[in-house]
């Protein structure tokens, strides 16, 4: 870990920029008013789609739009769709001017690994159908989170993927990738171990990628494989053949139980409790 005195403050010396030149964003490296002033100008639109399904909706879907409300592409058009299969649950916002809500129906699978694979085909039917016909950009969130910071339009890019909070320090032999040849989600290397909680970009980008993905989960099922973390393998193993144009830090995905949060200077977002006991049985 190395640090430099910039202005009199002590900063952490992070990774900036990847190899083919995309920018990591970290806090400290832009200026959120001329990002917001462009994209204002652009007329800069998002499309939010969060899962909510079975238990999830109870748990966590109200924190994470009151949240998202708080911190969330502030000041532009904003859409969340949440999916869920019991839309008469979902909770009463109050949303702010130009910001809306849409509530899709879903069945809810019974493996959860499906309902979280699954989600590849939802969004891209609604991407189709709705969200470009609306929105410039669409973010990809679970719902398990709550933002706690700034998370705005520095994070809007071509197509944008997420440094995983647990594996941006480690070696790249640490990075858990699915290792199964049999598998689409194969891959022996890579940059990074991107994490699936966010993803997003140009709704061309995003539909590109989800339709990629949702083609190799159904390949791996007529093979009868599945790839070790699921669609979160077949996202790592799309950002290796096409690489995001903009990486977001682990500011923007964080973990409080990490130990080392020396480059952390803001959480812009942080996960929630999990209850695996009670989330994850029956
Ligand atoms: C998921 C796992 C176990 C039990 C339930 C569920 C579940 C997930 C559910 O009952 N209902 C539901 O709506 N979900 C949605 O799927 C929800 O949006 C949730 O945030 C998302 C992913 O599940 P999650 O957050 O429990 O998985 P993580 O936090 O361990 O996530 C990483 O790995 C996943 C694949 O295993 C995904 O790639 C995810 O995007 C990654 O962050
Ligand atoms: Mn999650």
């Amino acid at each position: 870990q190395s640090y430099t005195v910039v202005q009199g403050y002590i900063k952490p010396l992070v990774q900036t920029i990847t190899s083919w030149k995309a920018p990591i964003i970290w806090e400290g490296m832009f200026d959120s008013i001329l990002y917001d002033q462009r994209h204002a100008d652009k007329n800069s639109s998002v499309a939010l789609t969060v899962f909510a399904v079975g238990r999830y909706l109870d748990a966590y879907l109200k924190t994470f739009l009151t949240s998202a409300e708080q911190h969330f592409m502030l000041g532009l058009p904003v859409t969340y769709y949440v999916f869920t299969d019991s839309p008469e649950k979902v909770p009463n916002i109050t949303l702010a001017s130009q910001r809306n809500i849409k509530i899709v129906q879903v069945e809810k699978h019974t493996r959860w690994q499906d309902i979280s694979m699954m989600r590849m085909r939802t969004i891209s039917e609604t991407i189709e159908s709705e969200i470009r016909h609306k929105f410039r950009y669409v973010f990809c969130f679970d719902v398990d989170q709550e933002f706690k910071g700034r998370f705005g339009s520095e994070a809007l890019g071509d197509s944008v993927a997420l440094l995983h909070a647990h594996y941006y320090k480690l070696p790249k032999a640490r990075f858990t990738y699915d290792r199964n040849p049999k598998s689409k989600a194969f891959m022996e290397t890579g940059d990074f171990y991107y994490h699936a909680a966010i993803f997003g970009g140009l709704w061309q980008n995003v539909k590109h990628l989800v339709d990629a993905c949702y083609l190799g989960i159904i390949e791996d099922k007529l093979n009868n494989v599945e790839a070790l973390w699921h669609d979160e393998s077949h996202l790592n193993k799309y950002f290796w053949i096409h690489k995001p144009s903009r990486l977001l830090s682990p500011e923007y995905c964080w973990d409080q139980s990490i130990w080392d949060k020396r480059d952390i200077l803001v959480t812009r977002l942080v996960w929630a409790p999990k209850h695996y006991e009670t989330l994850r049985s029956g």
